[in-house]
């Protein structure tokens, strides 16, 4: 196969990265596109006409799931899908989800020009949502594509706001009966290309990361329950001061990864504190807890540890404790047949490569079990993610899509009659 030229294919996906960092733009830099917002439902629209444009047939399912679908002479065949999500962290980048989905727009127009109609369908996906910046629940956009969700689910979900995953999808124009249902059963191979989001590609020269494994994760949401009094007034013996216990929580949590060496991540990324007054003592704190190996055992060793040093701190500071789990995800591996092929793709297109650890998490963890599935990374600059100094360089997104391209035209065009 041909691949395309790479000026082109970085056009193209360059192009699309800047229509698409419209949408959910902050003042100071960087991206917030959350599931079902004004900027996320323009961020979608957009990507529909664009992919109308370009011939696909395009449709939204029951969740808000984008598909542009390139129609194979074989309709019997499993579905070939690529694509990766829309959504976004609070001021993140331009690129995490959004590249996955530009280079699979650029590498399904670049096949269905330069070689017609494939034999087996393949379609583009731009998942709804994957982040879990709204919503306490992840992957809610493959979740419901591979049947682990079921649309009615977000009734007794809510955002930060009190508002319900529900609600929020009916006034976005989703979750109606009629519209075409988001689980799947029609698909054969799922492939996502993705940023590395992490330092290694770029620092050994890499140009494309071929995932092996994707880690486990698991999210909690942690309540520490003290009680409020007088900052003077209250002698620090009688105080049930929540901010110090979650603060010897975190600090522990911290301490227990660093000791469980280099493969063990733990992070408390978000924290609320009641009444949060500078002459107050704390009585109420939330904080968020997220764990990932690549090791299902160990991951299960590292979270039962911390949360019974967790107990034994709420207790001997006279405070209850409240940890609700809202993510498990198994370390998934990816297809060793399909990882091979990405590879010897890449080593045919002399792109520097190598197997890897995937310490994010990706849509593509879900379809593992269902399908055979492969995740594909591009270099990340200085290994920055999640920010709005995310950046991968035209020539390294092109490298992405000529990758992409190759192994989708050996999984849809295999057999067809030139
Ligand atoms: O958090 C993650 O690993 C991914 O970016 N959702
Ligand atoms: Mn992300
Ligand atoms: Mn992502």
């Amino acid at each position: 196969m041909r691949a395309p030229m790479k000026r082109d294919a970085a056009a193209f996906v360059c192009e699309l990265l800047e229509g698409l960092a419209r949408f959910g733009a902050e003042e100071g830099g960087g991206v917030t596109r959350l599931l079902y917002s004004p900027e996320w439902l323009k961020a979608q629209h957009y990507l529909a006409e664009k992919m109308e444009g370009l011939g696909l047939d395009v449709y939204f399912d029951r969740v808000g799931n984008l598909i542009g679908r390139m129609e194979g002479t074989s309709s019997r065949d499993p579905v070939v899908l690529t694509g990766s999500h829309i959504d976004t962290v609070r001021f993140g980048g331009r690129y995490d989800g959004a590249y996955g989905i530009a280079a699979s727009i650029a590498a399904v127009t670049y096949l269905q020009e330069t070689y017609g109609q494939p034999v087996k369908t393949v379609e583009v996906v731009s998942f709804c949502e994957e982040e879990g910046s709204r919503f306490p629940l992840t992957y809610w956009g493959s979740g419901n594509m591979v049947g682990n969700y079921d649309w009615s689910n977000g009734e007794a979900v809510f955002d930060g706001d009190g508002v319900s995953l529900a609600e929020a999808m009916a006034a976005a124009g989703f979750g109606r009966p009629e519209q075409p249902a988001a689980c799947r059963v029609d698909i054969g191979a799922f492939v996502e290309i993705h940023i590395e989001q992490g330092p290694v590609l770029e620092k050994q020269r890499k140009r494309i990361g071929i995932v092996e494994t994707i880690v486990g994760q698991r999210r909690y949401a942690v309540k520490v329950q003290g009680a409020s009094n007088h900052a003077g007034t209250t002698p620090m013996s009688l105080r049930r001061d929540a901010l110090a216990g979650a603060a010897e929580m975190i600090l522990q949590l911290e301490a227990d990864a660093l000791l469980y060496g280099e493969l063990l991540v733990a992070t408390a990324g978000r924290i609320d504190c009641a009444p949060n007054a500078p002459n107050v003592v704390p009585g109420s704190v939330g904080f968020t807890v997220d764990v990932r190996h690549a090791d299902e055992a160990t991951l299960s060793d590292f979270c039962e540890m911390m949360l019974s040093k967790f107990k034994e701190m709420a207790q001997w500071r006279g405070l209850e404790l409240q940890i609700v789990p809202w993510l498990t995800a198994k370390p998934a591996p990816m297809h060793a047949g399909l990882s091979g092929m990405a590879e010897r793709i890449a080593q045919d297109l002399s792109l520097p490569n190598r197997r890897m650890v995937s310490g994010a998490g990706h849509d593509a963890q879900l379809f593992s079990s269902l399908c055979p599935t492969a995740l594909l990374f591009v270099p990340s600059q200085a290994g920055v993610s999640h920010s709005p100094d995310e950046y991968t360089s035209p020539e390294e997104l092109a490298d992405g899509v000529s990758v992409l391209a190759a192994l989708l035209y050996e999984l849809a065009y295999e057999g067809k009659r030139s």
